[in-house]
């Protein structure tokens, strides 16, 4: 998930004002000072948060794919394919974004030659391929042209598989099969076979697209993907990202030849060598240097040398217990030292990570058909409905859930009958309460457990609505805490980048992030919310199970509601 790559340079006279987007206390920033860079390739919009030496946020910006890049016809960033199964990104607009994103950044009034370095993140699984010559390609990229133009012949499959994707459920099959069955290939790889992981996804593009396959001479992850454009070369995978393929052993933290196998004959040829999260890749591409970037520079204001260190931020550490949240296009839990997936910041440890696929824009179908389109009006039903909705409850899983793995929206009155309806109050908390207790639910599955002390961290879109976070405070009884910027995966990466430049001097990660603000207190949860939500919970679980057993509709397993 992690890139990093760096420039270092006598500053250059200021030519250009910070401007800040979100709050001018910020713009206390000396002009000339270093800011540092996070991206976040993620699936609806590509994003960059800049940072000053304080860890103060001096700038961000993003480009939202479905409308400001309107020819690729995305929704929600992607295309949904006829079977409902396969889901895919361009991989050219992510290309454009970024031309894009560096233009708006620029036109904004940030002083490219303030830039130390940068770090950045990008959607877990989805995949680019890149076709022969491309590294050639990107070694001499022309400073007069676009990075889309330029890059227009480099790929062999136009169309990304993204995390989105379920379509390789025989591939998943045939891989479990290979290592021994599903608990064998979770010790191996930290989980058991997901259709979205890219290793399956390989492994059905090699079958179904053999010429295009053919025709790839070195296959990426969004991340490595963009490092590589960054880079101006092939940009290593990350052991962090690396976990989500059901290729790497996440203990040796090399590829797995039993999956390697598995997947495709001499795979690791396509993938490179991975490489720790927090590797530093090396000098920013001269295109950028020269063009985009920094084309107010002289020539002789440039220093170079080589840097050391990368990363994204996924350190919520402290004495509390913490988990995550994230409220945004995926929603995700994270909790320390459950083997899943290598840490971004500390490749030796391991955090567990629950990934459901119907989040925010299931809260957004649900907003249209119950209030009006309006967030103010969602919010209204919620502080309407009291805790425990009156005993409804719902499952509201417009495509096939990752976990668990159902379709469909399921009601169910305080007497555990199915019903077709509720009221539109009532179905803007059933959502909310559900999504909430099942991410409670599943975390405490795999061994979290509520205790004094507890924190919730909420991250991403939703995390700025203030009736959501009571919600999400009196499902886990615990308070939520936020920070002042839903960009987190951007702010996590800019840490990493400013980090990059102090780790030779023997700084951790964590004494960098020492001075970033501390989250806010946001919500507390209401005193009668562990009574109430304790019996849910059981209520939840049991509702959940008859879910499951229901037939799923015939035309696929997939299907949008
Ligand atoms: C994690 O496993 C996921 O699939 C999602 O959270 C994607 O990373 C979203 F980008």
């Amino acid at each position: 998930m992690c890139y990093c790559l760096f420039k270092y340079f006598t500053p250059a006279p200021p030519v250009c004002v910070c401007v800040c987007v979100r709050a001018c206390s910020m713009m206390a920033a000396a002009q000339d000072s270093p800011v540092y860079l996070g991206f976040d390739f993620s699936t609806q919009q590509l994003k960059v948060v800049a940072i000053d030496e304080n860890l103060n946020v001096v700038h961000q910006n993003n480009v939202q794919f479905d409308s400001e890049l309107p020819e690729f016809r995305t929704q929600g960033g992607v295309h949904i394919h006829g079977d409902r199964l396969t889901v895919t990104s361009p991989v050219l607009m992510w290309v454009k974004a970024l031309d894009l994103l560096l233009d708006k950044v620029k036109r904004a009034g940030l002083d490219f030659s303030r830039v130390r370095a940068l770090s950045g993140s990008g959607q877990q699984h989805g995949s680019v391929y890149w076709r022969r010559g491309a590294s050639e390609t990107l070694q001499n990229l022309d400073p007069d042209q676009d990075l889309h133009q330029l890059l227009q012949g480099s790929f062999s499959l136009r169309d990304c598989p993204v995390w989105m994707d379920s379509s390789s459920s025989q591939q998943c099959e045939d891989l479990q099969a290979a290592a021994g069955g599903a608990l064998r290939l979770a010790h191996i790889t930290g989980s058991r076979a997901y259709e979205r992981f890219t290793g399956n996804q390989i492994a059905k593009l090699r079958r179904t697209r053999p010429d295009e396959f053919q025709d790839t001479e070195r296959i990426s992850l969004v991340s490595s993907f963009a490092a590589s454009l960054f880079l101006g070369g092939y940009a290593a995978i990350d052991y962090s990202d690396g976990s989500g393929m059901n290729l790497l052993d996440i203990r040796s933290r090399t590829w797995s030849e039993i999956c390697l196998e598995a997947t495709t004959p001499h795979l690791d040829r396509l993938l490179g060598a991975p490489l720790p999260s927090t590797s530093v890749l090396g000098p920013v591409s001269s295109y950028f240097v020269w063009t985009r970037f920094l084309r107010e520079l002289q020539r002789g204001g440039l220093h170079w040398r080589q840097p050391r260190v990368s990363g994204r931020n996924e350190a919520p550490a402290g004495r509390h217990r913490v988990t995550r949240s994230s409220c945004g296009s995926s929603s995700l839990a994270r909790r320390w030292r459950v083997t899943s997936s290598v840490i971004p910041v500390d490749w030796r440890a391991f955090m567990a990570l629950l990934c459901f696929k119907n989040g925010s824009l299931t809260r957004e179908r649900i907003r249209n058909k119950c209030a009006g389109g309006s967030w103010e009006l969602f919010s209204a039903a919620l502080r309407d409905t009291p805790l425990g909705n009156n005993g409804n409850i719902g499952f509201y899983f417009d495509s096939m859930e990752i976990t668990p793995p159902a379709v469909g929206v399921h009601r169910f009155d305080s007497d555990d009958n199915k019903v077709s309806s509720l009221s539109p109050a009532e179905e803007v908390r059933a959502l909310l309460e559900g999504q909430f207790l099942s991410r409670r639910l599943h975390a405490e599955r795999l061994g979290y457990s509520i205790i004094p002390g507890t924190r919730v961290l909420a991250t991403g879109g939703a995390s700025s609505n203030q009736e959501i976070l009571q919600v999400l405070s009196d499902v886990f009884n615990a308070p939520v805490y936020t920070i002042d910027v839903s960009n987190s995966a951007c702010l996590g990466s800019a840490y990493r980048a400013l980090h990059a430049l102090v780790a030779e001097s023997g700084a951790s990660f964590f004494d960098v992030v020492k001075k970033a603000p501390e989250p806010q207190l946001v919500a507390t949860p209401h005193p009668t919310a562990q009574e109430v939500y304790g019996q849910m919970l059981k209520r939840f679980a049991r509702l959940e199970e008859r879910v499951l057993q229901e037939p799923r509709p015939l035309s696929s397993s997939n299907q949008s509601v």
